[in-house]
């Protein structure tokens, strides 16, 4: 599918406003920041920026809790300053995207605070409100045994009305209530339209598959019989009215030559992902599958596993599912390694020792880099940002995410060292906090972040060593390669973008070696993911074709061709 929608082509620079650039010196990012790093963004060859949540906030879950749709943070700037950054992406040639977080809001929202009220409230339906139950000893419970995604009961009881409402997140991001019209259509009106207007190109959908819930909000099965509440994805992901809702919202923004990407967890069947980004479905653009980002996490929790517990045919089996959507559909897909959501691709998938980290990053680039549909890279991503070090206290972790799960053991386990040791040991390794720390610019005090000391994340050690200007000097440089990559999808990218993806060593637990094959031309890339050599067994490219292009991550030679270095990448494109 080779349509030539912009935002196929498109290469997606996600900032967190937060952590990018701090331009007041209050020691938090801000809107300013981002405008002013707008020339370095181009330059990586980045086409569009995508700005994690900017709206005001009272930040119990950094943004994603929207107390008022059609104004800014005030830390991060006002309404003036998104029109200038607006402006400054368009002037520039490049395109923007916000966040949009409809499915709950803030409790503070004007919506809910007249929706809690009083039980008579015009807006009471607006949020999804239930009596108590009660159980066999009369006491009151929830209205059934759903956890929320931070760890703790997906209900809160109202005091002054006497009934709890859904909250999927924090107890402050209450659930809208998605079957009411009237409430569906203000959420088009001030989340959607208000934005639109003034000049976005599109919208990240936050949690686009939650909005529609099963009727009569049934129990979850009981997996874990130990735990007070159950996790009850598989039935608030997908619900029943999903699609129709979508339809109804893309309506609202077909007059716009909008972009959306959804974000999709938990939908592993391909024929529901499909109903969402089949073009003929005319639903969302693209999504966000999770098959990725979930290698080596948990299945019950995110946090229950150890580091590294995962293998490489699993990961290669987790690229196929979103590399296949486009095999045969008139879909559209994404690719992706990391966002503010998740931890550094590099201490997660490859290596951020000291001598592996900068081969690490470059063959994660080749990888990203060579994958088809939208590509999106986060912020710090363009540098090998790794994650936070291990010796930094627990209390330097500032996610509600990552600090609700370390308390829930605590309270589950009493304090069992060993249980938490693990908590701390999975949190290290895959918290949401080492994608948020401040964004390394230079080797100034703070990184070139912020001029003032108490930032509101701590700044990472290694600052010095890995940061932008010393990378810009650096021809070698992760950044570099970066670019040049970026440069070469561009070049190629009937190949690269829209090419046919297909895996050659399956089943190798060291190299990853996949074809992208397009009408008229072939690409073999080769990765290895271990710190040794490794022999490669593979057709002798040189003879399948002309050679027109061999790039390796180490230096510019391609070394020998039977083997891969250490974390070594290498890119053969054929005729
Ligand atoms: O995340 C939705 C989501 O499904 C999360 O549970 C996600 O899987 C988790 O963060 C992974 O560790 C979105 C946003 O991306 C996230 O930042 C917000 O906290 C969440 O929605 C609520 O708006």
């Amino acid at each position: 599918n080779t349509q030539g929608k912009w935002w196929k082509d498109g290469v997606v620079y996600q900032v967190y406003p937060a952590s990018f650039m701090d331009s007041n010196g209050d020691g938090l990012g801000d809107i300013r920041g981002i405008t002013s790093k707008l020339d370095y963004i181009k330059s990586i060859g980045a086409t569009t920026i995508w700005v994690c949540p900017h709206y005001d906030s009272p930040q119990f879950d950094l943004g994603y809790d929207i107390s008022d749709y059609e104004s800014v943070f005030p830390p991060y700037g006002t309404l003036q300053d998104m029109d200038d950054l607006i402006s400054g992406c368009h002037s520039r040639g490049l395109k923007i995207i916000v966040d949009l977080v409809i499915n709950h809001t803030s409790y503070l929202h004007k919506w809910f605070q007249e929706s809690r009220s009083s039980k008579s409230n015009p807006k009471r339906d607006w949020y999804i409100w239930r009596p108590a139950k009660y159980n066999a000893n009369g006491r009151r419970i929830p209205p059934n045994n759903w956890r929320s995604n931070f760890s703790t009961n997906a209900w809160t009881w109202d005091e002054a009305t006497q009934e709890y409402y859904l909250h999927l997140f924090c107890p402050e991001q209450p659930d809208l209530n998605w079957e009411n019209p009237e409430t569906r259509k203000a959420i088009y009106a001030s989340a959607i339209e208000f934005w639109l207007k003034k000049g976005v190109d599109g919208f990240r959908v936050d949690t686009v598959n939650m909005y529609s819930k099963p009727k009569d909000l049934p129990d979850a099965p009981i997996i874990n019989p130990k735990a007070e509440h159950q996790g009850a994805a598989s039935l608030y992901c997908n619900g029943p009215r999903m699609h129709e809702f979508l339809s109804e919202m893309h309506d609202v923004m077909a007059p716009y030559d909008t972009m959306t990407v959804g974000e999709c967890p938990n939908t592993p069947d391909r024929s529901k992902v499909l109903k969402y980004v089949s073009a003929a479905e005319k639903q969302l653009d693209m999504v966000f599958l999770f098959d990725v980002v979930d290698v080596g996490q948990g299945t019950e929790t995110k946090y229950d596993t150890t580091p590294r517990n995962w293998t490489l045919p699993v990961l290669k089996k987790a690229v196929n599912n979103s590399q296949s959507l486009i095999i045969g559909t008139d879909a559209w897909t994404t690719s992706f390694m990391e966002n503010h959501d998740q931890a550094r691709s590099i201490s997660r998938f490859a290596s951020d020792a000291p001598e592996h980290r900068v081969h690490s990053g470059r063959m994660l680039a080749m990888l990203n880099a060579t994958l088809s549909g939208t590509l999106f890279i986060y912020q710090g991503q363009e540098i090998g940002m790794i994650n936070m070090p291990e010796d930094w206290p627990i209390e330097e972790y500032k996610d509600v995410e990552s600090g609700n799960f370390y308390k829930y053991v605590a309270r589950a386990t009493n304090s069992d060292p060993v249980a938490l040791a693990k908590a701390k040991a999975a949190i290290q390794h895959l918290s949401r906090d080492h994608a948020r720390y401040p964004m390394c610019w230079d080797s100034t005090p703070q990184g070139g972040f912020s001029t003032n000391p108490k930032t509101w994340m701590r700044v990472h050690d290694l600052t010095d060593e890995i940061n932008v200007a010393q990378q810009e000097a650096d021809e070698g440089s992760v950044l570099n390669f970066w670019r040049r990559m970026l440069k070469v999808r561009q070049d190629y990218s009937k190949l690269l973008v829209h090419g046919y993806y297909e895996v050659l060593d399956e089943k190798n637990e060291h190299t990853y070696s996949y074809w992208k094959t397009s009408k008229d031309s072939r690409a073999l890339v080769v990765l290895n993911f271990t710190h040794r050599a490794q022999d490669l067994e593979l057709p002798k490219v040189e003879t399948g074709g002309r050679l027109n292009l061999a790039i390796s991550t180490y230096e510019h030679s391609t070394g020998a061709f039977d083997s891969l270095r250490p974390y070594e990448g290498r890119l053969y494109i054929l005729e």
